[in-house]
């Protein structure tokens, strides 16, 4: 039997579920990509919030492109099990703040509805690096565009405005620096190009905070989900499993109502770029340099590749030496302390977090992650070893080395990786990474060193 709400009450009685009624309150969120991340992260914030009380935030799952989650979630009623894995033992949550999943294409005009409904006050999205649809000067590749989620949201404030409605808070949960600002950029952008009478609507009725969503949480495997019928009793196709940690911090700056995550985890601040630019050059930064790495030596999992003693020091050189000292820290924050607590977390041995989920798609995520951390470390004439083995060992991946490279540039960077000279194709001028970071004669030199190792 599925998970559902009919079967809740025939649920394994260690695992915890919530006791709000769900079925009499609307949505007030509409999200874009309704993937793992978003359901171990927004989704159960939104659930504490609904827990305590709150009222009307359920939330509408946008897929943009496949019906898989739709399949997982929409026969389980939208609920879900959430597990906690850590070296004090696992803890198992039904979330039930997620109402349905619809798909764009066949769903759109109730896309549409949902967030032209009074009852909607925020759209958010963990689209991924790729889902804005940038070029590589980072503005808007209107041709993508038009696939994503920009015409179906265009529609939706065309009818909000219509209906005398108010504006809405457009919330960016990715991984990119600045991403409230690159939204509202972005979607100006489309709107100048698409619907230039609502520019100015958007520009005075809507918000786009910047956020930092921090939560590690690998895709569900098929033996994850055979391991959780024991405990559940039920089947549950859309259970996420995830590490105990979780952090959101967000720019306190909505056009209208919002749950109040922050009592129950989440920290409003009026400023996110230091604890958005900790994150993305330490954290992610290391991850992909693991990922890299490890798979060039032969690793699986994070928490292998940090076992291996020449990894781990190059990953704690990226995060202390390299990426911490270009940080514009906040009051109480401890860059030393966050290196350790990551090297902890990336060596939990119950998260299966695989290279390969990571080194995806590196041409949309080193930017933030590794040439902003070069630039800044070029600008101050410091060398950054350990970020320029990382991208020999990029270049390696590109030219093939851990097998097809899942990138929306694929064709192009295994060309670029292949020519004579890879740092220039990929990093010079007319390059196909942007031009942030410039390579100087050493750079290559170190890079190319490790490609003749
Ligand atoms: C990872 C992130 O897949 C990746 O590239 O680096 O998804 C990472 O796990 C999250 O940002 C952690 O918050």
């Amino acid at each position: 039997m599925r998970l559902s709400q009919k079967t809740l009450p025939w649920i394994g009685r260690e695992v915890q579920t919530g006791d709000y009624d769900r079925d009499t309150q609307s949505v007030g969120i509409v999200h874009f990509g309704i993937g793992a991340f978003h359901r171990a992260h927004q989704a159960w914030y939104t659930d504490a919030a609904m827990n305590a009380g709150e009222r009307d935030w359920m939330i509408t799952g946008v897929s943009l492109r496949s019906g898989s989650v739709a399949d997982q979630l929409n026969p389980q009623d939208g609920m879900f099990t959430l597990t906690e894995r850590s070296s004090r033992g696992r803890t198992t949550r039904v979330i039930g703040s997620v109402r349905e999943v619809l798909i764009a294409g066949d769903g759109q005009d109730a896309i549409v509805a949902r967030i032209a409904s009074p009852d909607c006050h925020v759209i958010s999205f963990t689209v991924t690096e790729k889902g804005y649809c940038r070029t590589t000067d980072g503005d808007l590749d209107f041709e993508a565009a038009a696939a994503g989620f920009y015409p179906i949201v265009t529609d939706a404030l065309h009818r909000r405005r219509a209906a005398g409605l108010g504006g809405l808070t457009l919330l960016s949960c990715d991984n990119l620096s600045g991403n409230g600002r690159v939204l509202s950029r972005l979607f100006g952008e489309w709107l100048e190009y698409s619907a230039p009478d609502l520019a100015g609507w958007f520009a005075a009725e809507c918000r786009t905070p910047n956020s930092m969503v921090d939560r590690i949480v690998p895709a569900t495997t098929p033996a994850d989900l055979t391991t959780l019928i024991a405990q559940l009793g039920l089947r549950d196709e859309g259970a996420v499993f995830t590490e105990e940690f979780s952090q959101w911090v967000v720019e306190d700056n909505f056009a209208g109502p919002r749950p109040h995550w922050e009592d129950y985890g989440a920290q409003v601040v009026a400023d996110v770029a230091p604890y958005e630019s900790a994150k993305l050059r330490m954290l992610n930064g290391a991850h992909s340099l693991l990922a890299y790495c490890g798979l060039q030596a032969g690793h699986t999992f994070v928490h292998e590749a940090v076992a291996d003693p020449s990894l781990r020091a190059l990953t704690l050189r990226l995060m202390r030496d390299e990426a911490a000292p270009t940080i514009a820290t906040s009051a109480g924050q401890d860059l030393v302390a966050y290196a350790d607590a990551l090297l902890a977390r990336f060596a939990n041995p119950d998260i299966n977090h695989r290279l390969v989920q990571i080194a995806m798609d590196g041409s949309q995520k080193l930017p933030q992650r590794w040439l902003e951390t070069l630039a800044a470390n070029q600008r101050d004439g410091q060398a950054c070893p350990a970020i320029l083995q990382g991208l020999a060992a990029w270049i390696c991946h590109l030219r093939g080395a851990n097998g097809a490279v899942d990138d929306p540039l694929a064709e192009k960077l295994a060309t670029a990786a292949r020519e004579a000279e890879p740092t220039v194709a990929l990093f010079s001028n007319c390059g196909l990474l942007p031009s942030m970071w410039q390579p100087s004669m050493a750079d290559r030199a170190v890079i190319s060193a490790h490609l003749h190792r």
